[in-house]
């Protein structure tokens, strides 16, 4: 059955791939499995009809038949588990690529995220100058780690996985702000991943979605 996800109909960051149904186009592409995209407002995603499908009033969600996800890791997870190509068959293998899902969106993804919100919304605050040192050296001291395992590595453990999808998706939040750029390893994985088929067509249409040259279904 093919999937629904849902999608910014504006997204803020003017299609730079940095909304969270990246992950889950990406992870779709790689798989090969189409799907269409129901595309949202602000404030149709608050909306009672979207919360149903998203508590929080947010995007991606997932609808496939009579399942409903939110979460782009649960969702990622969920094709990943479905289909051949995001996980090793091997089950320590498997086990350590979603080891790294979780190490992406729950080690390195917070602070790169209150970097990001600090640079975007917090400039003009009286504390930004203390503050914003601050964090860069928590998303610093975090790529110095990742940097180091991933050594000249193409991917973090083994073949492409799920865990280098998201680790990708994550580390590209910081594009606006030269930081990956000082750890060539790490500059080079996400420039892997983002050569890769599955994402270049995700890429696209999503920026399609911003710049309204696809039709969406
Ligand atoms: N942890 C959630 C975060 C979802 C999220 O923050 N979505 C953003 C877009 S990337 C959103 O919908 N923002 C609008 C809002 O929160 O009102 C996930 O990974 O799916």
């Amino acid at each position: 059955m093919k999937p629904t996800i849902t999608a910014f109909e504006k997204s803020p960051d003017r299609g730079r791939g940095l909304a969270r149904d990246m992950r889950v186009r990406w992870a779709l592409e790689e798989v090969g499995q189409p799907y269409d995209v129901r595309l949202l407002s602000f404030s149709e995603m608050k909306e009672t009809s979207h919360r149903k499908l998203h508590p929080f009033g947010q995007i991606p969600t997932y609808e496939e038949g009579d399942l409903a996800l939110f979460e782009s890791g649960a969702i990622v997870f969920h094709i990943a588990e479905r289909h051949a190509g995001l996980l090793p068959d091997d089950a320590n293998a498997r086990a350590r690529a979603i080891a790294w899902m979780f190490a992406a969106l729950s080690t390195m993804e917070p602070p790169i995220v209150e970097l990001g919100m600090a640079a975007l919304f917090e400039h003009d605050k009286p504390w930004h100058k203390d503050r914003f040192p601050i964090l860069e050296d928590r998303v610093r001291v975090r790529l110095n780690e990742l940097s180091n395992r991933l050594g000249d590595a193409d991917w973090l453990d083994g073949a492409f996985s799920a865990g280098d999808l998201l680790m990708v998706t994550v580390l590209r939040r910081l594009n606006s702000l030269g930081i990956v750029e000082k750890y060539p390893s790490l500059s080079a994985y996400v420039a892997r991943g983002e050569a890769r088929p599955a994402y270049r067509c995700a890429f696209a249409d999503q920026l399609a979605v911003f710049t309204n040259t696809l039709p969406i279904g």
